[in-house]
């Protein structure tokens, strides 16, 4: 990785203007919002570090190609571009289009449930796919390595799978009754962090010993090809085309969220190394969830800017420099004494909130009451990686505890210059200082179903 700040390797064709608040309308806005920046209009927002989810700024190759969408209904001439760049990269064999991560989830995981009990063991599910996987019957057990818990503690794969703990799952359980193994890369919940090849080529080896089919949920699988790149022993010479292909060999399926490394604004897909089986029970189901097995919930032109993306994607100079980006946020953190996971992941800088706010119990949401003095002090939205998006216990609707409470600062892509960064540091740095005025929450409203996107909260005021 180099070691000096680098500029955009880009300019700037088109500007989306964004508008600053004063405090007291923060104050008045987040109280309607219900102290939950979900509900937010973005237009009151100054910086919008909400997601890296679809909210990256396309390319001119990108805006050209959407021009070409060809919008039929079947046999598209975009979904057959799309579907030529999808094997090339990952050289499966079945490919099928979806209108985003979750939309892929909720065709291909209830096909992997054949029975009563069945569990699906991850590196750490994100809270889409742990949604699917109960919607399906099962249950989500994650299985990552305890050093991603140590934030403090620097290590290269923090997002790696712990190969004890699924072992013992696998015997535990009996291999019948897993359904898949699921290898989020890189591993958002962990804070973006990547996981070695090594780590995946263990994982693969006990999939193939065991029969248990392993799938990549890849939204961000260029970002770790490149952590591999530039961390792993033996890649450095490879190309990022080398490396995702190796990943992709040693899988059986490939889940994603093409928001996020398609470069898109929307856009998911499910593609099938060799199962003819999955694919067609797959492609039945996507008609009538997602839509004809040829845009799959996409417009042609979506389509077309996701084959060129997915390219991009994958050029080495963007990577560079949205590690830089990311990185550099971390550092002026880290130079502050603000708690951050360390080293930063892929796509976001995650303050740990526990160590940022001890005061302050699970229950009542550490991340959240940071995410909140964060948009008070500057107008910037974050988001809780923590225990208020980890939910109840589907089985005893008890709180679960989170072990992490994360505010994340997640960074698009190609959106915002390394000055937005400054002001996101600033105000954290400023918040830091005054850090035990910050007080936890309590529910107002509090939906059944990923209750974070719609929950309404009231500040304990002591
Ligand atoms: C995110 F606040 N991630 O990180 P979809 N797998 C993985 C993801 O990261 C992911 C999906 C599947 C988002 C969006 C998001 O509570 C939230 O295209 C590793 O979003 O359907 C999505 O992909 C699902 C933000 C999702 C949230 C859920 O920001």
């Amino acid at each position: 990785m180099q070691n000096t700040y680098k500029a955009e390797p880009y300019r700037i064709k088109m500007i989306e203007p964004i508008r600053e608040t004063t405090r007291t309308e923060r104050e008045t806005l987040l109280a309607n919002a219900g102290y939950n920046p979900f509900s937010l209009r973005s237009e009151d927002v100054y910086i919008d570090l909400l997601t890296d989810s679809g909210t990256g700024a396309m390319s001119q190759a990108q805006w050209a190609a959407l021009m070409m969408g060809d919008e039929a209904y079947a046999g598209s001439r975009s979904f057959y571009r799309l579907e030529r760049v999808v094997k090339a990269i990952t050289g499966y064999a079945y490919f099928i289009p979806a209108h985003q991560g979750r939309g892929a989830e909720q065709v291909l995981l209830p096909r992997l449930v054949h029975k009563d009990g069945m569990v699906f063991l991850s590196n750490m599910h994100f809270d889409t796919t742990r949604a699917h996987v109960e919607l399906a019957g099962a249950r989500a057990i994650d299985c990552v390595v305890d050093i991603c818990f140590e934030t403090a503690k620097e290590a290269p794969f923090k997002g790696n799978f712990d190969l004890t703990k699924v072992t013992h799952q696998i015997e535990e359980k009996g291999p019948d009754k897993i359904a898949g193994i699921i290898m989020t890369l890189t591993n958002n919940s962990a804070g973006g962090q990547p996981v070695s090849m090594e780590n995946l080529r263990a994982v693969s080896a006990l999939g193939r010993h065991y029969d248990i089919p392993l799938i990549i949920d890849g939204a961000r699988y260029a970002e770790n090809a490149y952590f591999v790149k530039c961390r792993e022993k033996g890649y450095a010479d490879r190309t990022m085309r080398e490396i995702v292909r190796e990943a992709f060999d040693l899988a059986d399926i490939f889940l994603m969220s093409a928001k996020k490394d398609g470069l898109c604004n929307i856009g998911g897909l499910i593609a099938i190394k060799e199962d003819r089986k999955l694919f067609d029970t797959c492609r039945t189901h996507l008609v009538p969830l997602e839509g004809f097995p040829t845009y799959g919930g996409l417009t042609g032109r979506d389509m077309e800017a996701l084959a060129v993306g997915l390219e991009e994607a994958l050029e080495e100079d963007y990577l560079a420099h949205r590690f830089d980006q990311v990185r550099y946020l971390g550092d002026r953190l880290i130079a502050a004494g603000v708690p951050i996971q360390r080293p930063v992941g892929g796509h976001a800088v995650f303050v740990d909130c526990r160590a940022f706010a001890p005061h302050i119990p699970y229950d009542q949401f550490p991340g959240q009451s940071v995410v909140n003095a964060l948009y008070l002090e500057a107008g910037v939205r974050a988001v809780e990686i923590g225990s208020f998006l980890l939910g109840r216990d589907p089985d005893t609707g008890e709180n679960l505890q989170s072990p992490l409470e994360f505010m994340r600062l997640t960074i698009p892509r190609r959106t915002y210059t390394y000055r937005h960064l400054d002001v996101v540091a600033d105000a954290i740095i400023a918040i830091h200082a005054k850090r035990t005025e910050l007080v936890g929450l309590t529910f107002e409203y509090e939906p059944p179903v990923l209750r974070h996107f719609t929950a309404r909260l009231r500040p304990i005021t002591p």
